[in-house]
């Protein structure tokens, strides 16, 4: 088979004109993003990047005095993305990288939002470059276990289940993932009903400890 040409290569990357619905195979060869394999940082003009600080994080940590003590400006964590297609649209795939600050709001760990796929039907890859954390999985029964993540562990999330990450460390923790276009993502079902259980800080040692 022959490929196609591309006009603008011999003088660097063109840009890509329309982001949101593009499916043909010079998506990345156009623009190329590159994934630094020891840090995690994604790099290439169409990464987008998201930051959660402390003041976006209301209610969700079990101790909100101790979190309303931090400068609401404190950053958690930051996400990195690649979105070859739409939001929403089918059948694409998304890429990000998640760095996840130390630190403990009482005797929990600096964690993500956590999140169900607004489509239950979509499941997801995480893939740990850096520090060390927690994969916190809760089925829709609410049963929820973790997995620890360091650098290398991947993570299989099955469709059907909330997600959420825990660094346990004293580095940044960094993971990779992979996931469907169309996934979208349910917050509001974690904010109303949360995890069933926390991973907290008890004698020492990052331990799940269920809701009362
Ligand atoms: C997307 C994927 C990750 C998270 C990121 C932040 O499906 O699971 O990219 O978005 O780790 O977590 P959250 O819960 O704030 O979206
Ligand atoms: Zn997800």
């Amino acid at each position: 088979m022959s490929t196609s040409s591309n006009p603008g290569s011999g003088s660097g990357f063109p840009r890509v004109k329309d982001d949101s619905e593009r499916n043909d195979v010079s998506t990345t060869r156009d623009a190329p993003i590159t994934v630094h394999l020891k840090t995690g940082e994604l790099s290439g003009e169409r990464v987008k990047s998201t930051i959660r600080t402390i003041g976006d994080l209301g209610g969700i940590f079990r101790d909100e005095k101790a979190r309303q003590v931090f400068d609401s400006n404190a950053i958690v964590y930051r996400v990195q993305a690649f979105f070859p297609v739409g939001e929403g649209v089918e059948g694409g795939l998304f890429w990000g990288t998640t760095f996840i600050e130390p630190g403990m709001v009482g005797d929990e760990y600096f964690m993500t939002k956590g999140h169900y796929h607004s489509n239950r039907g979509r499941g997801e890859y995480y893939m740990t470059v850096r520090g060390s954390g927690a994969l916190i999985l809760m089925d829709e029964s609410r049963r929820t276990v973790f997995e620890p993540m360091h650098p290398g562990t991947l993570h299989y999330i099955p469709f059907h289940t909330a997600h959420r990450v825990a660094n346990t460390g004293e580095s940044v923790l960094a993971f990779l993932a992979c996931w469907p276009s169309d996934s979208g993502h349910d917050y509001e079902s974690i904010a109303r009903e949360g995890f069933s259980a926390r991973l907290r800080k008890v004698g020492g040692i990052p331990t799940l400890v269920e809701e009362s």
